[in-house]
């Protein structure tokens, strides 16, 4: 069985070489090859072959471990660890030629679902800026050798706190409520469009916290053990009027209990 250090030794090395590939083809021109739910989500073939590569460096390196990515869908494995895999997180971003997107590589042990799995390893890197931030289980939150720690304490009203908002309109009235909320906390907002990066962030303490409603599993796979590594607090909320589209909230220990409870509101 590896190691959740060796586990985070090849999302490294993988993250790096998929990172590379996808500033390429970034360079040479991108093409929206299709959208998905809405006007908003959008596939590059960029994303695709991004994955592919992944995904094939994945197999013959742990053939037995399963995948869940976001182009191509899931696979079951044998091993019990699976491979949580979002091959340009920022898609708009990248697709716009903003510089704020990461590929982003989690290994997880168990079930294949984010309130279900114990995150192992992980590895972020924006190849914008060659960041790579990679965390283990225990091993602590990195950004390439520099240990991170989330910002502690953090008083209320001061907070600089990230978010997002979905890519269905129809949830947009609830994310903007949302944000009223939480503005008594903040002293500023960011909406940096990677939620892999958001969550780097707060384990950096470029951001005192994070929230967002409606994230995939492969969004946060990785980053939110970077925060819990990282000395900070990681959790998601199911809400009445959608449990389909849970709440997700990252911050330390002091700013998290007043960030969650107005990010889920009444
Ligand atoms: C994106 C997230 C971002 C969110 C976007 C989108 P994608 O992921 O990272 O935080 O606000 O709506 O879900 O689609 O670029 O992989």
């Amino acid at each position: 069985m590896a190691s959740a250090h060796e586990l985070e030794a090849l999302a490294i090395d993988i993250a790096r070489e998929a990172a590379e590939l996808a500033h390429r083809r970034r360079t040479e021109g991108v093409a929206i090859a299709a959208t998905k739910s809405s006007i908003a989500d959008i596939v590059t073939e960029a994303d695709r072959e991004v994955e592919d590569l992944i995904r094939g460096r994945l197999a013959a390196e742990r053939p037995d471990d399963g995948f869940l990515g976001e182009e191509s869908g899931a696979e079951s494995g044998a091993s019990g660890i699976t491979w949580v895999v979002d091959p340009i997180d920022g898609t708009v971003n990248y697709a716009y030629g903003i510089p704020a997107y990461a590929v982003s590589i989690a290994a997880v042990r168990g079930e294949p679902v984010p309130d279900r799995w114990e995150g192992l390893a992980g590895a972020v890197c924006n190849p914008v800026s060659g960041e790579l931030f990679h965390a283990s289980a225990g091993g602590g939150a990195w950004l390439g050798d520099e240990r991170l720690a989330v910002n502690e304490p953090v008083s209320a009203a001061g907070a600089l706190l990230g978010t997002g908002f979905g890519y269905d309109p129809a949830t947009h009235a609830g994310d903007l409520a949302r944000v009223a909320r939480v503005m008594p906390l903040a002293r500023d907002l960011r909406r940096i469009g990677a939620a892999s990066l958001d969550l780097c962030f707060v384990a950096a303490g470029r951001l005192d916290g994070y929230f967002e409603r409606g994230l995939n599993p492969w969004d946060h796979a990785a980053g939110a053990l970077l925060v819990t590594e990282a000395g900070g607090r990681f959790a998601r909320a199911e809400l009445t009027d959608d449990p389909g589209r849970p709440l997700f909230v990252a911050a330390g220990p002091t700013l998290f209990g007043g960030l969650f409870a107005a990010a889920v509101g009444s």
